[in-house]
């Protein structure tokens, strides 16, 4: 009705904007690499959405997460500027690291995230932060992200090992996207789920639907209560699914298009969350206008990002090394 204010949101429409924020930053980034601004590689999200938005409301701003070369979503959970960290993709001197970590090295102090692109390396740094938590009797949680492939690599047992030995609290969340670059997860794992070898190490372990945001909320809160309340490591496994190829520019060889879009139409976290809302009579109109909202404001950001100049070269080696150790 005309001059009717708004309802007011709900939090599974806060649910809903925070997955279209999310894909409407990792289509900003698609925009961004067409334009030429992003170098190297990039290994966007679409698909994965339900696991970032779903993680968010657990998380406090001092607790910490250790991302991976997929760390987009994490970042924007954990509260991280949004257009600082699209500046930074985009290797602006704007950005979260002046430009120079990248899509794959983001790093803020200010909301305890960062990542790594070396496989399976943000465990142990997780790791460290838990330790650090416990050292100073602060009852935070430190989240590492791995995706499946990461979790068959050394340094996920040893993380687990220290922190079920001393009931540190880590939450290692594995994005499992049933595809490691080419490889299929089911024809190199030992168990049906990596969340039973959680037994191994005295761990949490919990198995959710990655595609569906509520059951990742509800799941992702029960493992930080267990994780905060000093009663060990948790592992949450969010199977899921990856719409892109595993970098952009991956020809993608181990799939045929038809089963990518197979998966896109069955599992996009969006569609099905919008067709649950509007099943619960949220108007359509409403969740479709959210979705328009956080495209337009993206879009608004990367525009604003590209119409910066690039850092002068003459400055690229500053802040890279300590005090005055330059070559
Ligand atoms: C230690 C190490 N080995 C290999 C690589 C190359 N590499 C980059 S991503 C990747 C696969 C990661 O798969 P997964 O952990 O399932 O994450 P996803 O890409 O599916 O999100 C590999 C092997 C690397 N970056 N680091």
């Amino acid at each position: 009705m005309p001059g009717t204010p708004d309802p007011p949101a709900t939090p599974q429409l806060e649910r809903f904007r925070r997955m279209a924020t999310m894909r409407a930053f990792d289509e900003a980034c698609l925009d961004a690499l067409r334009r030429k601004a992003i170098h190297g590689e990039l290994h966007v999200g679409l698909g994965q959405e339900a696991i970032g938005a779903g993680m968010a409301e657990s998380l406090r701003p001092d607790d910490a997460v250790v991302s991976t070369h997929r760390n987009h979503y994490h970042g924007i959970a954990k509260g991280v500027d949004r257009r600082a960290l699209l500046a930074e993709i985009c290797e602006r001197g704007s950005g979260l690291c002046r430009g120079r970590g990248g899509h794959m090295h983001p790093f803020d102090p200010s909301t305890h995230f960062s990542a790594t692109g070396i496989v399976g390396a943000s465990l142990p740094v997780a790791l460290g932060y838990a330790h650090a938590f416990r050292l100073r009797r602060q009852d935070n949680v430190a989240v590492g992200v791995t995706g499946d492939g990461g979790s068959h690599n050394g340094a996920f047992h040893e993380s687990l090992v220290m922190a079920g030995a001393r009931k540190l609290p880590l939450v290692v969340l594995v994005e499992n996207n049933v595809l490691a670059i080419s490889v299929d997860f089911h024809a190199v794992s030992p168990t049906r789920t990596i969340a039973e070898r959680a037994a191994a190490y005295g761990a949490l372990g919990i198995h959710v639907d990655g595609t569906d945001v509520d059951a990742v909320a509800d799941t992702f809160a029960r493992a930080v209560e267990h994780a905060r309340a000093g009663q060990g490591p948790a592992i949450v496994e969010a199977t899921c699914y990856r719409f892109r190829g595993h970098f952009e520019g991956d020809p993608e060889h181990y799939r045929s298009r038809d089963e990518r879009n197979r998966l896109r139409n069955a599992h996009d976290p969006l569609t099905l969350y919008a067709a649950r809302l509007t099943q619960a009579g949220v108007d359509r109109a409403r969740v479709d206008a959210i979705r328009a909202e956080e495209k337009e404001a993206a879009k608004a950001m990367l525009a604003d990002i590209l119409a910066e100049p690039m850092p002068d070269p003459a400055g690229a080696l500053e802040g890279v090394f300590a005090d005055g150790a330059r070559p």
